[in-house]
């Protein structure tokens, strides 16, 4: 029976969705809500946390983008999650990308997206400001990382450039300052250049997010 991946256009759930597309996984894609009323029983028993996305294979479940990437990289056999001697520098990306420039994205992300998507409180404003603040000094990191090569890992295209991007194809509502940054501009442009990133849900049924009004 084929694998099913239950995404949503959020984020995380996104961001498997590009890795399966990229791979050409032989998953069915399956939209999912587990945070809407009456879907959490269906959901709690994949995953305690009722978080996207989540991969089922039989009796096998798998939740968390990244170890999802790692298991449907390793079914194709890829280096895309490396295995090889650049391994360690993709882990080194991934950890510190997840403390450092993504968690700084999510955080103004989530005040400026996510909160106002799904009516969870009005914009705060010191957050958004530490979340900038935390921005430039990580952009600033990788901007300058990101002068010196093409892509975050070895010679091509790897899942740590996927990860570190998660939130940028949210950059319209998050509006973080990414601009200033020629290099990471740059090296987001090659990845708008890969399909499987910039149309992830291209012939797949999915609701749009819930709008959101204009920054205010
Ligand atoms: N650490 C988790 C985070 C998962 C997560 O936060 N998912 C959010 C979207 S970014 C979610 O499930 N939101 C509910 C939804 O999209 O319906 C991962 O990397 O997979």
């Amino acid at each position: 029976m084929m694998m099913k991946l239950f995404f949503s256009r959020n984020p995380n759930p996104r961001l498997a969705v590009a890795v399966a597309r990229y791979l050409n996984s032989a998953v069915d894609f399956e939209y999912a809500s587990p945070f809407a009323p009456g879907e959490s029983e269906k959901f709690r028993p994949l995953n305690p946390n009722l978080s996207l996305p989540i991969l089922v294979d039989g009796e096998r479940v798998l939740w968390e983008a990244d170890a999802i990437a790692c298991r449907l990289s390793r079914d194709a056999a890829s280096d895309f999650w490396r295995t090889g001697d650049d391994e360690p520098e993709m882990i080194r990306w991934l950890s510190w990308g997840k403390e450092n420039f993504m968690q700084a994205c999510d955080m103004v992300h989530f005040e400026r997206g996510t909160k106002q998507r799904y009516a969870l409180g009005p914009i705060d404003d010191e957050k958004v400001a530490e979340g900038l603040a935390r921005f430039r000094v990580a952009a600033t990191i990788l901007e300058s990382e990101l002068r010196a090569r093409q892509w975050l890992a070895g010679e091509s295209v790897s899942y740590a450039d996927f990860r570190m991007a998660a939130f940028l194809p949210f950059n319209d509502i998050a509006c973080l300052p990414i601009g200033e940054y020629p290099a990471i501009c740059r090296w987001y442009d090659q990845l708008e250049n890969i399909e499987a990133w910039r149309e992830p849900f291209g012939g797949l049924d999915a609701p749009d997010l819930p709008p959101i009004a204009p920054l205010r």
